[in-house]
């Protein structure tokens, strides 16, 4: 984006010091965020949440150093945002993966005061090129509350005369101290489909540890889970609202020197954790009907 344009959003939305809109990596426009309860930034390239730091505590995003920052591309790290499907789309080898909207430009609506923090709130709609990958009318809102909660929520609208049926995922990448000193909590008992294993049906028993590259879709999830991160001696507690399934990735060693932009020893410092409806908790929406998926995190002492 030139630096015109990038002056006249900030001219429209910024709040001077707290929010304004600036260049960021690769001449993106980003919200750089500095208010009181919490520093942060979102890219209006894919609405992409690529910061989030409580005020007294770390950095809890993970942004791969090898990221790029170029339209089209997916940014490597924060929360990407999957949709209109997760993951290949079934029926076509040569669609975009995690489907086609964190690789484009959001319109940018509002940035706002929302107590200490501030809720800054993205649109994209269907048109002419999405339509070329998949034929539904759509409204897709999400808005992003970063304060001492980082608060996401994705809401969708159908405004097309037929239903439509679609997946979903906040795709959100979390640094870890030391992936081998991480577990997640809240997960034992849940079913999951194993993507590292054929994709069989596995049950979760205990808490999730990392020791190998680990890509699993845990089914009919809605409490809150827990991070638990011995490396850094904090927890994260994650909770969700209208999303029944979570995945949770790490890529390990031979993943991580697979992907170009993301550094071979990064697979040591993060890990996925992600709300989502995918596969057969995908979300059907009749004409006119909204659906809102919400995660809610929050740092707490170790
Ligand atoms: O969420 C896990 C996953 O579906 C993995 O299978 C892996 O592909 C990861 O997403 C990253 O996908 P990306 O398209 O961003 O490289």
């Amino acid at each position: 984006m030139d630096v015109a344009a990038v002056t006249e959003l900030n001219r429209r939305f910024g709040i001077p010091d707290i929010a304004p809109v600036i260049e960021g990596n690769g001449g993106l426009a980003k919200v750089a965020i500095a208010a009181r309860d919490a520093a942060g930034e979102i890219y209006l390239h894919g609405g992409h949440v690529t910061g989030w730091q409580p005020r007294g505590r770390e950095e809890v995003l993970f942004v791969s150093s090898q990221s790029r920052w170029e339209s089209g591309r997916a940014i490597r790290g924060g929360v990407p945002i999957c949709f209109p499907w997760f993951g290949g789309k079934a029926d076509d080898p040569k669609a975009p993966a995690h489907g086609f909207v964190r690789t484009t430009a959001w319109t940018l609506d509002s940035i706002v005061p929302a107590g200490n923090g501030v809720t800054v709130s993205m649109t994209t709609e269907s048109d002419a090129n999405t339509k070329k990958w998949w034929p539904a009318d759509f409204r897709l809102v999400y808005r992003a509350t970063f304060g001492s909660e980082l608060v996401l929520e994705l809401e969708l609208t159908n405004t097309g005369a037929s239903p439509l049926r679609f997946e979903e995922a906040l795709h959100a990448y979390f640094r870890v101290g030391q992936i081998e000193q991480a577990r997640v909590n809240g997960l034992s008992t849940f079913d999951y489909v194993d993507k590292t294993d054929a994709n069989r049906p596995k049950r979760q028993q205990g808490p999730v540890v990392i020791g190998s590259e680990t890509d699993r879709v845990y089914l009919g999830t809605t409490v809150p889970i827990e991070l638990e991160d011995g490396g850094l001696r904090r927890r994260l507690r994650i909770a969700k609202e209208n999303s029944r399934t979570t995945v949770v990735w790490n890529p390990w060693i031979e993943k991580a020197k697979a992907l170009s932009d993301f550094g071979d020893d990064e697979w040591k410092t993060m890990i996925c954790i992600e709300a989502s409806n995918v596969a057969d908790f995908a979300v059907t929406l009749k004409p006119g009907e909204r659906h809102k998926m919400k995660t809610i995190t929050r740092v707490v002492d170790f």
